[in-house]
C-alpha cells in the first residue's frame, strides 16, 4: 500500500469469538459482525483487523489453526465471510485478516504427517530434535506460557518446538517445501479480495539453526534471543514479499513484532527492502509490566510513555510506517494503568483516546475501547478462559502461593482481561451480546452494574459519552492530515504529568496537552521559546463543559493557561 494512505487509516481490531453472536451459541461469529457494520461505519473506522477465523480446535482462540481454507463452523461459512468481505467493500471499508504462519494447531494435517513417521515427507515442516545425550530436552527454552517450548512424542521418540501452547507447533521455515504451502495459502486468501493481513509474531520465525541453550538468567521467554529476529528473518520475508504481496500492490501487511530495536524496525519496514507496510509499536502496552516475570507489575509513568513516543517518532516516522496501540486482546485493557479515581473514569478514556489518535503512527483501536470499557477481573479462576493464564494459577498455587495473592497478579496481566464480550444494549440480560437473554457467552461478563452505563445503547444517547468522543476524533482524523502527518515536538519534556507536545503540517501548529494526573496539574512555559507567547484556538478538550463542538472561535494566550484539571485533554490551534 502506498505510505501516504496508509498513514492516514484508522485501524479497528475485532477480536471474533468477544463480538457480535448472532446464532446464540454464546461465540461471536461472522454474521454478527455484519450485523455490526453499520456500528463500525459510524464510529468511522477506515480498516477492520479481523482476529483469526479459520478452522481451528480454539486452544488459543484461533491462532491454533487446523485447517486455512476454511472458516471455523463456531464463526460461520466461506459465503459469509465473502458477503462480509463485499458489505464492507460497498461501504469502502478494508478488512485485514490475521495470518498465523510461525505455528499450526498440533491438529493440522501438516503435523499429523509430521508427527507420524520421521521419513513422512512432511517430516520437516515442523522443528523435530532428539534428547540430548544425558536425557534432557533438546535445549532450554520455555515458551510464552512459561513451560518448556519442547514436547516430547512417543511415537517418532523425538521433542517438537512450540514457542507457544504445546498445542501450537511452530512450522519449519528453513524447509523450502513449507513456505511455498504457505506462499500458496496467502495467495489463495488474497485473490479473495481481502484487503491485507496483521502477520502474527512474525519476527520469530526463522530460528537459530543450532538452537542453542539459554543462559539461566534469560529474561522471559527463556531463549528469546534465538529466535526473536532470527538469522533468516530477512531473506525469508522478502520471499514472502515477492511470492505474494508484491503481486497486490494496494494490500496493508502488518507485523507483530515485539521487542525491536528501531534499527531493525527500519529493516522491516522500509519500503525499498520490500518486506511489510509497517510493524506494531508494542513497547507502550508493555509499561507497567514486570519484562522478567509474565505476571509481575511494573511502575507505569508518563516519561515511559513520553520516551517510547519519541524515540518511534525520531527513529521511524520520517521513514517508515509503523501502528500505535494502547491495547489488545492479549494485554489488558490499558484504562486501569490510567485511572487512579472513578468519578474520572470518562475523562480518563477521552485523555487516552486523545493521546492515540494525536500521537505520530497510525492508530489501532481494540474493540470496546472506544466504550472506555475497563480490565475485566474475575474472583474464580474457573471463569478465566486463557490457558496461560489456567496453567500459571495451577502451578503458583501448587508451590504453595495463595490462592488470593495468584489472582491479584491474574487480576493485573491476564489476557482475558480484555476479552469479554461486547456490551451493545443495556436493556438486555446479557448485554445485546447473543440474540437470546438467556445465552451464556464463553467468559463471563464483568460486574454488571458498572457495565451498563458503558454499553452502546446508553452511549449513543449521552452526548458526551465517550463513543462519541471518539467518533469525533476518528472524524477529525479524517478531516485534518496534520493528525496523520503532521511532525512531532515534544514540550514540557521533564513534566512528570503533563504529556504536552506539538504537531506541524503545511504551515499549520497544533498544541496538544494531556494531564495523566488524577489531580490538576500546574504548567510553567517560561523554558517553552517554541509556544511563547502565542494566542490560539481550542479545537478540542475532554471537560463536559469544553465539549466538541467547540465554543465559537475565542483566542486565548498561552500564559493564560497555567493548570491543567485531573485527566484533562486540550488542543488548540496556534
Ligand atoms: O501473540 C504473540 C506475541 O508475540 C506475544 O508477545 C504476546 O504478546 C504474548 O502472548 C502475551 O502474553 C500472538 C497473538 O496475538 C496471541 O493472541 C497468540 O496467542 C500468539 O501470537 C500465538 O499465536
Amino acid at each position: 500500500m502506498e505510505n501516504k494512505t496508509a498513514r492516514e487509516s484508522v485501524i479497528y481490531q475485532i477480536y471474533p469469538p468477544s463480538f457480535m453472536d448472532s446464532n446464540n451459541d454464546g461465540w461471536g461469529d461472522l454474521n454478527g459482525i455484519a450485523s455490526r457494520i453499520p456500528y463500525l461505519h459510524q464510529l468511522g473506522i477506515d480498516t477492520i483487523w479481523l482476529g483469526p477465523i479459520y478452522d481451528s480446535p480454539m486452544i488459543d482462540n484461533g491462532y491454533d489453526i487446523r485447517d486455512y481454507y476454511q472458516i471455523d463452523t463456531k464463526y460461520g461459512t466461506m459465503e459469509q465471510f465473502e458477503s462480509l468481505l463485499d458489505q464492507l467493500h460497498d461501504i469502502d471499508m478494508k478488512l485485514i485478516m490475521d495470518l498465523v504462519i510461525n505455528h499450526t494447531s498440533d491438529e493440522h494435517p501438516w503435523f499429523q504427517q509430521s508427527k507420524s513417521a520421521k521419513d513422512n515427507p512432511y517430516r520437516d515442516y515442523y522443528i523435530w530434535r532428539p534428547a540430548k545425550s544425558d536425557g534432557a530436552e533438546p535445549n532450554n527454552w520455555r515458551s510464552f506460557q512459561s513451560e518448556s517450548a519442547w514436547t516430547y512424542d512417543e511415537q517418532t521418540d523425538e521433542y517438537y518446538l512450540h514457542l507457544f501452547d504445546r498445542k501450537q507447533p511452530d512450522l519449519n521455515w528453513e524447509h523450502p517445501p513449507l513456505r511455498q504451502e504457505v506462499y500458496k495459502m496467502i495467495r489463495w486468501w488474497l485473490d479473495k479480495g481481502i484487503d491485507g493481513f496483521r502477520l502474527d509474531a512474525i519476527n520469530m520465525i526463522s530460528k537459530h539453526p543450532d538452537l542453542p541453550d539459554a543462559a539461566e538468567d534469560d529474561p522471559h521467554p527463556i531463549g528469546q534471543r534465538f529466535y526473536k529476529n532470527g538469522p533468516r528473518i530477512h531473506e525469508f520475508l522478502q520471499e514472502l514479499h515477492r511470492e505474494t504481496f508484491a503481486h497486490y500492490p494496494h494490500i496493508l501487511t502488518i507485523g507483530e513484532a515485539p521487542s525491536l530495536t528501531m534499527e531493525q524496525v527500519l529493516e522491516y519496514t522500509l519500503p525499498e527492502r520490500k518486506e511489510l507496510n509497517m510493524v506494531l509499536a508494542m513497547d507502550m502496552m508493555r509499561i507497567g509490566k514486570d519484562p522478567h516475570n509474565p505476571w509481575g507489575s511494573a511502575d507505569w509513568s508518563v516519561s515511559q510513555l513520553k520516551e517510547s513516543v519519541s524515540k518511534w517518532y525520531e527513529h521511524i516516522f520520517a521513514r517508515g510506517e509503523y501502528g500505535v496501540y494502547l491495547s489488545t486482546h492479549d494485554h489488558p485493557r490499558m484504562i486501569p494503568d490510567v485511572i487512579g479515581h472513578h468519578e474520572h473514569n470518562m475523562t480518563a478514556a477521552k485523555l487516552v483516546a486523545t493521546f492515540l489518535h494525536l500521537i505520530p503512527g497510525v492508530p489501532l483501536v481494540y474493540q470496546g475501547e472506544e466504550l472506555g470499557l475497563p480490565n475485566t477481573t474475575y474472583d474464580r479462576i474457573e471463569d478465566y478462559r486463557d490457558q496461560g493464564t489456567i496453567h500459571y494459577y495451577k502451578e503458583a498455587v501448587q508451590d504453595g502461593k495463595p490462592a488470593q495473592e495468584v489472582l491479584a497478579g491474574i487480576h493485573q496481566r491476564s489476557r482475558d482481561g480484555s476479552r469479554s464480550p461486547m456490551p451493545w444494549d443495556a436493556h438486555s440480560e446479557n448485554f445485546g451480546f447473543s440474540p437470546s437473554d438467556s445465552t451464556k457467552p464463553w467468559i463471563p461478563f464483568p460486574d454488571k452494574e458498572s457495565l451498563t452505563h458503558l454499553s452502546v445503547s446508553e452511549q449513543e444517547e449521552q452526548r458526551g459519552s465517550v463513543l462519541s468522543y471518539y467518533r469525533h476524533l476518528i472524524a477529525m482524523r479524517k478531516q485534518f492530515p496534520i493528525m496523520s502527518h503532521g511532525s512531532f515536538t515534544m514540550l514540557l519534556e521533564d513534566h512528570p504529568e503533563v504529556f504536552a507536545f506539538i504537531r506541524e503540517w503545511q504551515g499549520q501548529r497544533w498544541l496538544i496537552l494531556l494531564n495523566f494526573a488524577d489531580v490538576e496539574a500546574e504548567i510553567d512555559w517560561t523554558q517553552e521559546y517554541r509556544v511563547f507567547p502565542t494566542s490560539m484556538v481550542k479545537i478540542l478538550g475532554n471537560y463536559p463543559h469544553t465539549a466538541h463542538p467547540p465554543h465559537p472561535e475565542e483566542e486565548q494566550h498561552i500564559d493564560d493557561l497555567q493548570y491543567l484539571r485531573p485527566y484533562e485533554v486540550l488542543i488548540y490551534r496556534m
